[in-house]
């Protein structure tokens, strides 16, 4: 493994002479490579970071722990991801690979685990490695020297890990207990730590990277029992799309099962549980959210949680008879806005404390912090729930990193960063050569100098959803985005005339990419010269073309 000297891990040479004892053994040179703590939430939307804005509720939503890293390191406001899905997205992470290319390109699949990861890297090169929380990648982790990880997707309460190959049942909320592990294994991880420069055994010269990956505010969105009244009186003001009918769009749009005024289900989701929702003669029929969730969750803790919504249902149910479906809507938003929210709170008192633990143990100024999520969210924008799409709320992912002495605190970048930099980015900070196979690109120069270095670091990125037959039935597409254009195009779908079925948007005019204008004769050079870029970009990440698309009809739902 070659060390690189970028100037980044200094080489800290401690040949200095012992008060004239000649004989005395010159000390090997110490090398002080950074520590790395990889925080990762799952679905988390920028709307919903206050770093960001936090567009979905300005000034009631507060993020402190998150913040704290933008305001003391970068934030970057065009990060995006390859592939908008989870277990997909990790895998990118870990390899530095595009779907295609490292073989996990929907969830159904298994991560092929004998690969090269940067965790097995950064393993070879001398780094103690541990993860913690959400894995989902089928196959159980490698190139860790110790793992702690959610059997699938979780659960909120009660969930089951593998702890190094063993099953074992934690009692509590997930994030509090992810958190809580990941505190134990810093505090672990930090007595054998070399950053204070201090060197008295074999183990002082290893440092770390510790992988904290957390379950929320994924989906069903259940908040630990001190945020659930949260925003309890407040009201969110929902995205001025909720009320989408894509009327701007290509017809795929219309295809998708994660409308927030049909597709929340009432007891599940909503958590509206022991009332009747009575409309006309009909009543609306409810799963089993409280049996099948409320099961899991400790007895203590049950009545507290069933209390928290017991009025605000009640209160539907004496309205619900009266309700337009427009109102429906809103209340339906008003409930899943508000514990998505709490749920992404706990993940920020995680990062609080996390940050607040690195100060503690004295670690925070060679520890590089990453936070982001595996992709980003629809919170009603367009009338949805969930991701897949290349559009902007699922396809940008937010990122913070602080390096302190390597970025300066405060900055912002608009560079064009992907989750497939993670890999090559940490092995740089390391000193470990990036494998020429390696897609992604290191960000370091980037973090350095991101106000000569952003608008150079990349002028287009691809993108590649495949899993159209999951939940959410997104339809397959493919796409590239510059700083100005998107251009997506569903591989399964053909067009009016028989061509491939089409959107393009003006970011820059456009930014809730209302207005499709891949039929616009005002923009058929635009559209020529994005579609020359799509295949370029497809090219140069060597993605394969799909066969022209066939007519498939994939069950069309007009809303
Ligand atoms: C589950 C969720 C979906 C979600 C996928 C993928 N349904 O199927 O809403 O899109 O996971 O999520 S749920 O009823 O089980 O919550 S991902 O984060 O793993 O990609
Ligand atoms: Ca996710």
């Amino acid at each position: 493994m070659r060390v690189l000297l970028t100037g980044l891990v200094a080489l800290i040479a401690t040949s200095t002479s012992r008060g004239g004892d000649a004989a005395a053994p010159l000390e090997p040179p110490a090398i002080t490579r950074p520590n790395i703590v990889f925080i990762m939430s799952d679905d988390h939307g920028k709307q919903a970071i206050s770093c960001y804005g936090a567009s979905i509720a300005p000034g009631l939503v507060t993020t402190p722990g998150i913040d704290r890293i933008a305001r003391e390191g970068i934030r970057f406001d065009r990060a995006s991801v390859t592939n908008a899905i989870c277990g997909p997205s990790r895998a990118v992470m870990l390899t530095g690979k595009h779907s295609h290319r490292n073989g996990f390109a929907t969830n159904e699949k298994s991560f092929d685990s004998t690969q090269q990861t940067f965790p097995k890297l950064l393993q070879a090169a001398g780094y103690r490695t541990e993860v913690v929380g959400k894995w989902h990648l089928g196959s159980d982790p490698t190139g860790f020297d110790h793992f702690d990880v959610l059997v699938g997707q979780g659960d909120y309460w009660n969930p089951t890990f593998i702890t190094d190959g063993v099953r074992i049942v934690r009692e509590g909320h997930v994030t509090d207990i992810i958190h809580d592990r990941a505190i134990e294994r810093l505090r672990a991880l930090a007595k054998s730590d070399s950053s204070g420069g201090v060197r008295d055994d074999a183990r002082t010269s290893q440092p770390f990277a510790l992988l904290i990956h957390h379950k929320a505010p994924h989906r069903n969105w259940m908040p630990t029992q001190r945020h659930l009244q949260l925003f309890r009186d407040a009201t969110i003001t929902p995205p001025s799309t909720l009320f989408d009918t894509w009327v701007g769009r290509s017809r795929a749009s219309a295809m998708q099962r994660m409308q927030v005024n049909r597709d929340l289900s009432w007891n599940y989701d909503l958590k509206v549980s022991g009332v009747a929702l009575v409309n006309g003669d009909a009543e609306i029929p409810q799963e089993t959210w409280m049996e099948n969730e409320l099961a899991r969750v400790p007895l203590s803790v049950r009545e507290t949680i069933r209390a928290a919504y017991a009025a605000e249902n009640q209160a539907l149910a004496a309205r619900f008879p009266m309700m337009t479906p427009h109102q429906v809507t809103e209340w339906k938003f008003q409930r899943y806005a508000k514990d998505y929210l709490r749920t992404a709170q706990g993940v920020d008192d995680s990062v609080a404390a996390i940050l607040a633990e690195l100060d503690t143990l004295g670690l925070a100024a060679n520890t590089i912090v990453i936070y982001t999520s595996d992709q980003g969210w629809f919170l009603g924008e367009h009338g949805w729930f969930d991701k897949r799409w290349m559009y902007e709320e699922s396809f940008r992912m937010p990122l913070l990193v602080r390096w302190p002495n390597v970025i300066a605190a405060g900055s912002v970048s608009n560079a064009m960063v992907q989750n497939l930099d993670f890999a090559p980015t940490f092995l740089e900070a390391a000193g470990v050569t990036v494998p020429s196979d390696v897609q992604g690109k290191s960000m370091v120069g980037l973090l350095r100098e991101p106000a000569s270095k952003s608008a150079s670091f990349r002028d287009a990125v691809y993108y590649r959803f495949e899993e159209s037959k999951g939940p959410h039935t997104v339809p397959r597409h493919e796409g590239v985005a510059t700083d100005r254009y998107k251009l997506i195009r569903f591989v399964d779908l053909v067009g009016a005339s028989g061509a491939p079925l089409l959107e393009l948007y003006d970011l820059h005019a456009d930014p809730d990419e209302m207005t499709n204008h891949s039929e616009n004769p005002l923009f058929s050079e635009v559209l020529a010269s994005m579609l020359v870029r799509l295949e370029s970009a497809r090219d140069a990440v060597a993605a394969p073309i799909d066969a022209p698309p066939t007519p498939v009809q994939l069950g069309e739902s007009a809303r």
